[in-house]
């Protein structure tokens, strides 16, 4: 499907007209780049049934924008974009992608100092050049050094959730190759850590060599980096690079698990294994240079006295010391509470939401928009709010098999007053609180805003706490021990938020909070229909934090939930 792709065009498109100062029509390509977004059906497929015409009557995609759709499903290219493209400096996109930094801003940049690229930035900031500028102050400076240094990361490490989806189509063709038997993710992507450096997949045949010969030829291979007979190296389509290994069956176990890794995890386990008068590498677990496991992981694990250890816990922080607890499973959740709709600014209908929440078999959802303060998403106000519950009320006449519970994703404001009145609170089933500015505050002043946010009684849900964006936004300063205290003494929850690139809390906080018999929700947040998927990488981390199904309340089925929350 086509559609994302075209998107990401389009939003290209939009920042570099903007460079132009061209006015209006960059604004007309981000509204068809977020309609595309939305569209459950795949574009090529509307054009194929009702042509142009069927393009043109889609919401905010008009006739000149319909014609470059049709382009590109025709020829895969659009030559407009093609032409603009040529016109922006080659470092502007990556400029583009530093936080603090929007076309108009760069245009200056370029204008008045001729920065094309992030170094001519850097050296510009060094140079103390941008103070004189006028409207980049000292402290934009430091903000946009920041924004480098994020930007970097980003370069180098991807998102689990841009990642995955990739990962598994790769292996579902792999798996389609003949003579392959089977194949498997390892690395960082099978311990589900919240980025990814590179993907590791094995494969195990009879015949590497034909089966090497194919991979590399894959539709989503961009660039064979490096290429031998039981191996390769490839860089895809999206630039993440692709490490694939073949191995015989009969080391499958101990090469699934040396490359799963961590590497620190590798270690501790083969010095465990040398003291216990073995050997342990990717070909097997040996003894006198005899193999005594090597099949499977668990044969390995059992030999050398531990119970089998979840991929996701092999970080080398206590899975090898510490009694495991058993995890919550990617199965267990049976509702989402943090769901937006096109109330505020989500793309689709309260009614889409429930139904493809229905459809992942869900027990509840929880309707939950944005509040006033939050304009640029269309928070709702009192009015809209009881329109909102009112409709929620029709729908559920409508469907069945899912409870649709009310609920609002409310701002905390910089002093700790929550964006809804106490009466509007009592109205909604879920009132989630959650920081969406004033970021920039000491730990003690920062954790007080909180903590005065969740003390009021109707509200119960801390959403993603730290509002970090990875590798974008860095975390908000919070005294954990203190917030971590006050929600297990008050019977107040934390988000895990799964969104791909929040994860927040993440693993290390999590299983801090865990010590304080602190309980959790595991949400999506989700924006669409699709995001509703989000929900495993949430799992993950929990599961990465050591958390058991015990911990998380939206586990529970809907009575009991629901005892718990009120
Ligand atoms: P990444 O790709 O940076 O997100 O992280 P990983 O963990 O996927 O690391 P990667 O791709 O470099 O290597 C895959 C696995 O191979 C790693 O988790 C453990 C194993 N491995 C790599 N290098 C070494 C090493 O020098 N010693 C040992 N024992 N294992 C290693
Ligand atoms: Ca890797
Ligand atoms: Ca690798
Ligand atoms: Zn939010």
């Amino acid at each position: 499907m086509k559609n994302q792709e075209l998107a990401e065009i389009f939003y290209k498109i939009a920042d570099i007209l903007e460079l132009q100062n061209v006015e209006w029509k960059p604004q007309a390509y981000r509204k068809a780049a977020r309609s595309l977004e939305s569209l459950s059906e795949p574009i090529e497929e509307i054009y194929h049934k009702d042509g142009l015409k069927g393009l043109d009557d889609l919401p905010g995609i008009g006739k000149s924008i319909a014609e470059k759709i049709e382009e590109y499903i025709k020829t895969g290219k659009i030559r407009e974009y093609e032409k603009l493209k040529k016109y922006a400096p080659k470092g502007f996109e990556d400029l583009m992608n530093i936080s603090g930094l929007g076309p108009k801003k760069i245009r200056k940049l370029y204008k008045k100092l001729n920065i094309k690229n992030v170094k001519d930035l850097q050296s510009a900031i060094k140079g103390k050049k941008l103070e004189k500028l006028f409207g980049f102050g000292e402290k934009t400076e430091e903000k946009l050094s920041e924004g480098i240094e994020l930007f970097k990361k980003r370069k180098s490490r991807f998102l689990l959730g841009d990642i995955y989806l990739i990962a598994q189509s790769l292996v579902s063709q792999i798996k389609n190759i003949k003579y392959v038997e089977r194949t498997e993710v390892a690395g960082s992507l099978r311990r589900m850590q919240e980025t990814i450096g590179d993907i590791d997949i094995l494969v195990i045949t009879k015949k590497p060599k034909e089966v090497v010969d194919k991979i590399v030829k894959l539709d989503e291979v961009k660039e064979i980096i490096a290429k031998g007979p039981t191996k390769a190296s490839v860089l895809l389509k999206n630039n993440t690079q692709c490490d694939i290994r073949v191995i015989p069956e009969s080391s499958y176990g101990s090469a699934l698990m040396y490359f799963t890794g961590n590497k620190d995890h590798n270690i501790s386990l083969r010095k465990l294994a040398i003291k216990k008068g073995y050997k342990l590498s990717e070909y097997g677990l040996f003894k006198d240079s005899e193999v005594i496991a090597s099949k499977t992981e668990n044969d390995i694990y059992k030999k050398l006295n531990f119970p089998y250890i979840e991929p996701e816990l092999r970080n080398n922080d206590g899975e090898l010391t510490e009694k495991l607890p058993k995890l919550i499973s990617y199965n267990d959740i049976k509702g989402d509470l943090h769901v937006h709709t096109n109330y505020s600014d989500g793309f689709n209908t309260i009614k889409d939401m429930v139904l493809a929440a229905k459809k992942l078999n869900y027990e509840y959802v929880a309707i939950t928009d944005h509040s006033k303060t939050r304009a640029i998403a269309h928070g709702l106000d009192d009015n809209i709010l009881l329109k909102q519950i009112n409709e929620i009320k029709k729908i559920q006449s409508q469907v069945k098999g899912i409870k649709i519970l009310t609920g609002m994703e409310i701002d905390i404001k910089a002093n700790g007053d929550v964006d809804l009145s106490d009466s509007m609170l009592k109205k909604i089933d879920i009132p989630i609180v959650s920081i969406h500015s004033s970021f920039n505050m000491n730990k003690s002043e920062m954790t007080s805003r909180i903590i005065k946010a969740l003390s009021h009684e109707n509200v119960k849900i801390f959403g993603h706490p730290t509002a970090r964006l990875i590798n974008q936004r860095n975390p908000i300063n919070i005294d954990f021990p203190r917030l971590f205290k006050f929600c297990a003494d008050n019977n107040k929850f934390l988000e895990i938020n799964s969104q791909p690139s929040r994860l927040d809390l993440n693993d290390i906080h999590i299983r801090e909070a865990l010590k304080y018999k602190v309980k959790f929700v595991i949400n999506t947040d989700s924006h669409s229909i699709d995001s509703l998927n989000y929900m495993k990488y949430g799992i993950a981390q929990a599961r990465r934090g050591w958390c058991t199904k015990n911990s998380v309340i939206n586990t529970l089925s809907l009575k009991e939930f629901l005892n718990k929350i009120k």
